[in-house]
């Protein structure tokens, strides 16, 4: 009997050392691959080589009887060795939920993933999946897009996971900027059972407010270009319409004045406003300067119409009474990043309407891609307005400040924000974590935010960029216990001849300020959290 079973282990021995060294990469494997709600359409398992070799899997899927159709995409490394028990998911950008090749950086670094194009085509137009036909919303597309395949694409992620390599991830994790920061509210508001731990940065949350602030720019070039008094009907305006289309340059030129005026105000001079609330910068004071521009030649003079334009595009959409919309972008964030021109001459230039924007306008709120967005009126804006708040807060508004789930599952949540993000404003984030804070108390265990001041859209600018240290900094939060009371950021030194020289100086969590007390802007000493 001892034979016999000495004999058992050993060959049982032999067995699991086999299933571990090598999982079998192939369409049986994952057989049961599956979720209760979904219907496979097809699927195919093929081993990939990236960085690593990694095992492939593809899905196509439908929600019956919803007519949709969905592709996720798992990458576990081939090799068990090689991965490191963790399981991560990088978000999308844009209108893109993710894609076929989110899935290779998490992989070559090890961790398995996943990824979803939510249910439709990133290379497909907005009105092509965005309505069902003309006039009617394709809500089972914009579910998917918003939240639902995101959180089926964890679920299928990590039992393909745990079926290749026996065992379940140790942590998961989400790591997401812009549409991929919204994406990690989305998961931290609605799913955080799915994750260990969420980066969200520069997050295109407050949705269905925040679209309105996309198009805000193209709009109000758009106002201001009508002949006043305006026309008093709608065929009269729609022929008399005269963009306000700046060149590139013109804007430049007010953005870096206005930086100018207000760059010192918080002691530092490095092109970043840090203090934005204490900027009163009007670019009414610009009327008349000539600004010389090179790409196209000439020189341009600053009018009183430029001027209110810039003034409105800081300010924010505000209802035709004036009354508070959304919050604008920071005078020092490029004026260029939502208000795109194309110019033959420089006195002769289009606008160029900022994509996401006007598919948020033609598609989902008049319902009619050929919709003729210069013919809005401000009363049709508002209204507009109001439909974007009533209709789709719950579906992608993804700003639900109640964060009870997150809290029980124990999941971190990082955010961060750059205020010179030039597409999403960052006080948007500041208003949401401000909402969150009233809703839930104290959130310091599991809901941190970063101000990053002079930092663009998900990194760059003058200031202390985050990006290339947030993910570690979560990881040490979730499996260390190491909360981050600052967060590692850096960026070009201030003052220093070598342009190449840079300054780290960390972040504080919100709401407390980085302030400067010198006497040296690239030490770290010289600031503190207040
Ligand atoms: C399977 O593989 C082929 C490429 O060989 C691809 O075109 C197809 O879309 C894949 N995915 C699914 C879900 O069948
Ligand atoms: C926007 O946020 C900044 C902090 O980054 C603050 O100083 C400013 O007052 C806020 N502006 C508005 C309009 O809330
Ligand atoms: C623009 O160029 C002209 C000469 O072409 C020069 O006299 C003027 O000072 C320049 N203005 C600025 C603001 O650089
Ligand atoms: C402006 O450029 C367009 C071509 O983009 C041209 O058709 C039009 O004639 C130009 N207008 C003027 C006033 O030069
Ligand atoms: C769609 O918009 C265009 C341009 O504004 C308009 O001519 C057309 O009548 C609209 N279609 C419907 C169905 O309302
Ligand atoms: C946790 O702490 C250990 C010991 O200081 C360190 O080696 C490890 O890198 C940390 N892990 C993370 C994810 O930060
Ligand atoms: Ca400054």
């Amino acid at each position: 009997m001892a034979h016999t079973s000495y004999y058992t282990s050993v060959l049982l021995g032999l067995f699991a050392i086999q299933t571990a060294a090598a999982p079998d990469c192939n369409p049986a494997t994952f057989q049961s691959l599956t979720l209760s709600n979904i219907e496979i359409l097809s699927y195919n398992v093929t081993q990939s080589k990236a960085t690593v070799d990694f095992c492939k899997i593809s899905l196509k899927y439908t929600h019956p009887g919803q007519n949709d159709v969905v592709n996720t995409w798992i990458g576990l490394p081939l090799d068990p060795t090689k991965w490191n028990s963790r399981f991560q998911i990088a978000g999308g950008g844009g209108w893109s939920a993710g894609s076929e090749s989110t899935i290779l950086s998490p992989v070559a670094a090890g961790y398995s993933s996943s990824s979803t194009d939510g249910g439709h085509s990133a290379t497909q137009s907005t009105a092509d999946w965005g309505l069902v036909s003309p006039g009617n919303t394709n809500w089972p597309a914009l579910d998917d897009f918003a939240s639902v395949a995101l959180n089926e694409a964890a679920s299928l992620g990590k039992l393909a996971t745990e079926i290749y390599y026996g065992s379940k991830p140790t942590y998961s994790y989400w790591n997401g900027c812009s549409t991929g920061g919204r994406q990690g509210h989305m998961m931290a508001q609605r799913y955080p059972e799915q994750f260990d731990g969420i980066v969200a940065g520069s997050p295109a949350i407050n949705w269905q407010r925040f679209q309105l602030q996309q198009y805000w720019s193209d709009f109000m070039a758009q106002v201001l270009g009508r002949p006043s008094p305006p026309a008093t009907n709608e065929k009269a305006l729609a022929n008399t319409l005269q963009d306000i289309s700046p060149p590139a340059c013109v804007l430049q030129a007010i953005t870096n004045a206005a930086t100018t005026a207000c760059d010192s105000l918080d002691g530092v001079q490095d092109s970043v406003i840090s203090f934005p609330g204490r900027c009163k910068f009007d670019a009414k004071t610009l009327i008349g300067q000539t600004v010389n521009c090179t790409r196209p030649q000439g020189t341009v003079i600053i009018t009183d119409k430029v001027a209110e334009l810039a003034n409105a595009i800081w300010q924010g959409p505000t209802s035709v009474d004036g009354d508070f919309q959304w919050y604008g972008i920071h005078p020092d964030a490029s004026l260029t990043g939502l208000l795109s021109t194309s110019c033959r001459t420089v006195d002769n230039c289009t606008v160029i309407p900022f994509q996401i924007g006007i598919d948020w306008l033609q598609v989902f709120l008049a319902r009619n891609a050929s919709y003729d967005t210069t013919t809005t009126s401000r009363e049709q804006w508002d209204h507009f307005f109001r439909q974007s708040v009533d209709e789709y807060t719950s579906i992608i508004g993804t700003d639900n400040p109640d964060l009870t789930n997150l809290r029980k599952a124990g999941t971190k949540l990082l955010a961060w924000h750059g205020t010179q993000d030039p597409l999403i404003p960052s006080n948007g984030t500041i208003d949401y974590y401000e909402r969150a804070s009233s809703f839930n108390g104290d959130m310091a265990d599991y809901y941190r935010f970063f101000v990053a001041p002079g930092v663009g859209h998900c990194g760059g600018g003058p200031g202390l960029d985050p990006s290339g240290t947030v993910f570690d900094a979560l990881r040490a939060w979730v499996e260390n216990g190491t909360a981050p009371d600052s967060l590692p950021a850096s960026g070009p030194a201030v003052g220093v001849a070598d342009k190449q020289a840079k300054r780290s100086i960390s972040l504080c969590a919100y709401p407390k300020v980085l302030t400067y007390v010198g006497p040296n802007p690239n030490e770290q000493s010289s600031f503190i959290c207040e």
